[in-house]
């Protein structure tokens, strides 16, 4: 499962959105350093397409996707030589496939610390680059002497080489030019940089007539390098105490429609290069993802290996082609199934049954 690190300055609102996004009562409290063990949770991917097919189907379990976070401790300014918690917790999020910012941009007498969302940027900005040439001093001078040896570990040790001039300049990866070549090969060392980024612009409960103004400065500074998200965490925390309806009626008086989480999640997921196919049935409706430009069996793999070991075809028919014939027996009739072999490029939003045979 595709997992989320949320990186932040001390209370930024870090576990405040890990409860907004689990239903979770993690501790979020004004005083820093609240979090010292991380917080593992699951979101569910919302998905109307997916509702709509469970209905259509009458659908005794609907399974949406999900993505995992996880929300550590925050991090201060000279974390890099041991201020406040180090940086050795940043551990836990390293093998998480992208990195969430959560930034404040709310004013409260109550809470400790700075509110200018770039200067919130500007310093785990600068933590996470010195964590990463930490890490790659540490081992580019092993690789160039393996490098030696074994001429295949030339190459890495050229990308190790890039990646150091721009971390030491006190710069992200994901900044920089460095191309998706130079980025694959030292992806082995898990740099927090060389991931997707998305920052949360978290603002106040007072200011959400003005949370495009306030997050579109963010959004300049990191320009096409990150996804950026306004919202008020406290209120999304709030009403995810709240069961669906009376959490539809909060988001819905307050003017903030079905609230920042759906977008959220759906803007994280489409970073990776996620995409939904739907299974459907009485029993179950699914959804499952797969990456971008997956084809049909590597789609069926998701499901189990024996359906992409044995794979001989997939019946394929979009969601709404699908929810407007009103069944898949009804979809067969007509004719509109259609019958998709190995090389077929899956696209977003397909209903599929597969064929195989092991
Ligand atoms: N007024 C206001 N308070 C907020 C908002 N978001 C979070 N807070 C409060 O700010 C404090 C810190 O929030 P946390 O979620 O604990 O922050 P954190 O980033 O996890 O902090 P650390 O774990 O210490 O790094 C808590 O008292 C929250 O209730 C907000 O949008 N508005
Ligand atoms: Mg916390």
């Amino acid at each position: 499962m595709e997992k989320f690190g949320f990186v932040g300055l001390p209370n930024a609102g870090k576990s405040s959105l890990y409860n907004a996004l689990s239903g979770g009562s993690a501790l979020a409290a004004p005083y820093a350093f609240a979090t010292k063990d991380p917080n593992v949770g699951m979101a569910k991917v919302p998905d109307h397409r997916l509702e709509k097919l469970a209905a259509m189907s009458s659908s005794k379990n609907v399974i949406p996707a999900s993505v995992q976070f996880v929300d550590i401790g925050g991090l201060v300014e000279g974390a890099s030589t041991g201020e406040g918690l180090g940086n050795k917790f940043l551990a836990n999020i390293r093998e998480s496939d992208a990195i969430v910012f959560v930034l404040r941009a709310f004013e409260d007498d109550d809470v400790p610390g700075p509110s200018d969302p770039l200067e919130h940027l500007r310093i785990v900005e600068i933590e996470l680059a010195l964590a990463d040439l930490e890490t790659v001093e540490s081992q580019i001078e092993k690789r160039r002497k393996a490098a030696k040896f074994d001429k295949t570990v030339a190459d890495e040790v050229a990308a190790l080489d890039r990646a150091y001039a721009v971390l030491a300049e006190g710069s992200p990866i994901y900044r920089s030019n460095l191309d998706e070549e130079t980025r694959t090969l030292i992806k082995s060392y898990f740099l927090l940089t060389n991931k997707p980024v998305l920052a949360i612009v978290n603002v106040s409960e007072n200011d959400l007539d003005r949370i495009d103004e306030l997050a579109a400065p963010v959004a300049a500074e990191l320009g096409g390098c990150g996804e950026v998200i306004g919202m008020c965490v406290q209120l999304e925390a709030e009403a995810g105490q709240l069961d669906a309806d009376e959490r539809a009626e909060m988001l819905e008086g307050l003017g903030l429609g079905e609230g920042a989480l759906p977008r959220f999640l759906n803007t994280a997921y489409r970073m990776l290069g996620l995409r939904t196919y739907f299974t459907t049935g009485e029993k179950e409706s699914r959804a499952w993802t797969f990456r971008a430009g997956a084809k049909a069996p590597e789609c069926a793999g998701v499901i189990h290996s024996d359906f992409q070991r044995g794979f001989i075809r997939a019946e394929v028919i979009h969601w709404d082609d699908l929810l407007e014939v009103g069944s898949w027996s009804k979809a067969r009739d007509a004719g509109i199934l259609r019958v998709e072999g190995k090389e077929y490029v899956a696209a977003d939003g397909d209903v599929m049954e597969f064929r195989f045979n092991v």
